[in-house]
């Protein structure tokens, strides 16, 4: 039979407001006369879903209908935030939906506000993933997102006396209208057991891996709209679930909590997100998530290949395999084992065909941060794959020692087992082995990856590894975060640049033009009385809207600097009160981010912030000329009020740490005056809006690895600078802490004693740029044109160049 499709829907604002109704009636159950805003909320989004499936289908049926090679994106994390408002504005619905929720007495804003921000991620490298799959529908590029459906993401951090505590998040407690369960997607995932060699009837020899544990990957799909809803492509997100949901013999027998003891254990899996960022989260439980995604995706990957090619000859030319670090590196030795265990396919081949699938992102160079797995744990989990990753490593052993006459010191540090203490599996050079190209995430990042960690794999592969800065999207981080500045921007220089971010230049043109500065003046001080309000409400604190904003929001990371800046603003303070006569600039310094739990040092500094703030709050001495504010539980929704209210951008990593950074962008978007090192994408960022248009100070990369190899003397260092001297003899002495005056003794002696992240040693230079930048906020319309000019000159920090870049460069496709 002919089945006819379902006809376009309207967006005028009567009918969306007729089918809110009909949706609050029929799928909720709700009256409208009872309905409690969270109804509205869920038949509001029922109702823009509606708009998007006509597109998410013809988005699928076009990519078989061309045979388009589609991309996956495997990353544990996605930090997706809200989407409604994501998806209204990608659709071009906002008005009608405003309009239509006024005409039944609902204010879109108060119901957009309950939507749960989606926190299924740690910070930039989960933000990233997000940005990517708006901006993989915004250019065309047919896609997928993979990753894992946890029902607790990142944790609500809550402040009791000033220290960092952690409760659960429940993102799900009333349903996720935005997700479609796919019962007939469901795949088996192995742990343990043993793998056997048998002759097939054919007389091929194969292993069979026989797990001892097997768990259901179950898929819930929740579409991504690109902007003007082009494209819609798919999140697709694994939930694990029990072979048998109950044991009904144990049950029967009286044992009614064993009876439900593998039910719970397999839900286990994918209940929590580790909370790690940057530091090692390595408990079995998280190699199990790693390899339970990464399986799951292949598996769906190949079924699809297969529903449309007769071979697996034909994946690299239509399939791209991107990891997002090395949490899925796992996925290398699981498609050779799908390509020869179960499809048949001989070692060799289905190694090349591997290598020509896979490309690999790193996020990072910290050495602690590089994922690796005890071999006895792997080999116990994982052991067809152990096995699979010997093979793989004879195979480069060989080709480095033959082939290249790599040294033993180079083969050892190119192997994928890591033999200098207890055997461990190196992730990274796994990831790294097992794809065709390997990216850092900005020009400076991925010159070290040369250099440092992959040196010598590197060497053995030198055209593999590349650079692709990393980008944000712009409808969230502009169009939607900051409607204000948006609407003058189309005022001054027209629509072009919602369509294409590089074309905010043409707004340069206006950055000294009094009027403009003007307009651009009153819109900051608009976001900035909004984010007051915020902060007034969650904290009774009171913020002068005409004080300099000066923010740092991203992970507690001792890389990071927060230390640095608290610090600094106890040097401040002291100066304050003993210059009491000078024109000081009133500041505001907020500070928003949360500490993986197990990280002693970063939850001491957050307590540290919340001493210091104490003080200096409700010191009559400074009042009206500085403040401190710690906002708890910093997430995507508070970014996207505090970013577009900043006057000052703190990017202050110790240079050579951090390797991007995109809070950088969104502040330098926004019309944010940046203070930062050359560290990540700073130095991209320099470049672009030139050198006048942003405050760069301290210790370059190099410069940094100089003086920790030449022997760095902090004490000497402290002893030649009074402020510092002074101000770490506050803290460390109890000024800020009389409740336990040897709280910050260790954090302390820790800046004398190797100071590794290089506070000391930047102190002077940065004290020294915070009084630039006060010497320019004196001069307002310097300021301005200097802000004006870092909105105009960020276009190209916009994630769908990024996009463009991978799709071009490493995946040919789209
Ligand atoms: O690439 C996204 C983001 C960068 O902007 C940050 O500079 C970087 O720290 C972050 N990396 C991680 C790595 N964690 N691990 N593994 O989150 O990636």
């Amino acid at each position: 039979p002919i089945i006819p499709s379902p006809a376009p829907r309207s967006s005028r604002p009567e009918i969306l407001a007729e089918e809110i109704i009909e949706r609050l009636t029929y799928r909720i159950g709700k009256d409208a006369k009872v309905a409690k805003p969270h109804d509205w909320l869920t038949a509001t989004i029922l109702v823009v879903r509606d708009r998007i499936i006509d597109r998410w289908m013809a988005s699928t049926r076009e990519v078989y209908a061309t045979g388009a090679k589609r991309v996956y994106y495997l990353s544990l994390e996605f930090l997706i935030g809200r989407l409604m408002r994501d998806a209204v504005s990608n659709l071009g619905l906002m008005e009608e939906v405003r309009d239509a929720l006024a005409s039944l007495g609902v204010d879109v804003n108060v119901i957009a506000g309950l939507e749960p921000d989606a926190a299924l991620g740690n910070g930039g490298l989960g933000r990233l993933a997000a940005c990517f799959m708006e901006s993989m529908a915004t250019v065309d590029v047919p896609a997928y997102g993979y990753g894992i459906r946890y029902v607790h993401g990142l944790f609500r951090q809550q402040l009791a006396d000033g220290w960092q505590v952690e409760l659960p998040e429940n993102w799900l407690a009333h349903g996720n209208p935005w997700e479609f369960e796919r019962r007939e997607s469901a795949y088996e995932i192995g742990f343990g057991g043993a793998v056997e060699f048998i002759t097939t009837h054919d007389d091929q020899p194969r292993y069979v891996w026989k797990p001892a544990e097997r768990v259901i990957a179950a898929a819930f799909d929740t579409p991504a709209v690109g902007w003007r809803g082009k494209r819609v492509n798919t999140l697709r997100l694994w939930s694990a679930q029990p072979i048998d949901p109950i044991l009904l013999d144990a049950f029967n027998a009286g044992d009614h909590i064993g009876a439900l003891r593998e039910s719970n254990k397999a839900e286990s899996l994918t209940r929590v997100l580790y909370p790690a960022d940057a530091t090692p989260a390595g408990q079995e439980l998280r190699l199990r998530q790693e390899f339970f995604f990464s399986s799951a995706s292949l598996q769906d990957i190949l079924r699809r290949h297969l529903q449309q090619y007769d071979d697996f000859t034909s994946l690299p030319d239509k399939v791209a395999i991107q990891l997002n670090d090395t949490h899925p590196a796992v996925s290398v030795a699981e498609l050779v084992r799908l390509l020869c265990d179960v499809h048949g396919m001989d070692f060799d081949q289905a190694w090349e065909i591997t290598r020509h699938t896979f490309s690999y992102t790193n996020h990072t160079l910290l050495p602690e941060a590089l994922e690796s797995w005890a071999v006895p744990l792997f080999e116990r989990l994982l052991p067809r794959h152990m096995q699979i990753i010997y093979a793989i490593n004879a195979k480069i052993l060989i080709d480095a020692r033959k082939g290249k006459n790599f040294s033993d010191a180079e083969i050892r540090s190119i192997s994928l087992i890591d033999e200098s203490g207890d055997r461990r599996v190196r992730m990274g050079n796994l990831a790294f082995v097992g794809s065709h190209s390997i990216n850092g995430v900005s020009a400076l990042h991925t010159d070290l990856m040369k250099v440092t960690v992959f040196a010598d794999l590197h060497k053995l592969y030198p055209n593999r590894i590349n650079n692709k800065t990393n980008g944000i999207t712009p409808r969230r981080w502009l169009q939607q975060c900051n409607p204000g500045l948006t609407g003058l921007i189309r005022e001054a220089i027209g629509d072009e640049f919602l369509d294409d971010a590089e074309k905010l230049r043409a707004l340069d043109v206006h950055s000294s033009d009094p009027a403009f500065q003007q307009k651009f003046a009153a819109i900051k001080r608009a976001n900035k009385v909004a984010l007051s309000n915020l902060v007034a409400s969650r904290m009774g604190v009171k913020l002068d809207p005409s004080a300099m904003f000066d923010i740092q929001i991203k992970r507690i990371h001792e890389y990071k600097r927060q230390l640095l800046n608290i610090i600094e603003a106890v040097a401040l303070y002291d100066q304050i009160r003993s210059h009491p006569e000078l024109d000081w600039v009133p500041r505001v310094k907020l500070f928003a981010g949360k500490a993986a739990p197990s990280y002693y040092n970063a939850k001491l500094i957050i307590k540290l912030i919340n001493d210091v703030s104490r003080t200096i709050n409700n010191d009559p001495s400074v009042r009206g000329l500085l403040k401190i504010v710690f906002v708890p539980n910093y997430n995507v929704s508070l970014a996207e009020v505090m970013v577009p209210a900043a006057d000052l951008s703190e990017q202050i990593s110790t240079a050579g740490m951090e390797a991007s950074g995109t809070g950088n962008m969104k502040f330098g978007l926004n019309g944010a005056l940046t203070i930062g090192t050359l560290d990540g994408a700073n130095v991209e960022m320099r470049d672009n809006v030139g050198e006048d248009n942003i405050v760069i100070f301290g210790l370059k990369a190099d410069e940094v690895s100089k003086v920790r190899s030449d022997g760095h003397n902090p004490r000497a260092i402290i002893e030649g600078s009074r402020e510092l001297a002074q101000a770490l003899a506050a803290i460390g002495s109890g000024v800020f802490s009389p409740d336990d005056r040897n709280r910050y003794t260790a954090l302390i002696d820790g800046i004398y004693s190797h100071d590794w992240f290089m506070v000391a040693a930047d102190f002077d230079a940065y004290a020294q740029a915070q009084r630039e930048v006060d010497q320019i906020w004196t001069n307002q319309s310097a300021w301005y044109t200097k802000t004006i000019n870092n909105t105009a000159r960020m276009g190209w920090f916009s994630s769908d160049r990024t996009i463009r870049q991978y799709a071009d460069e490493i995946w040919r496709a789209g």
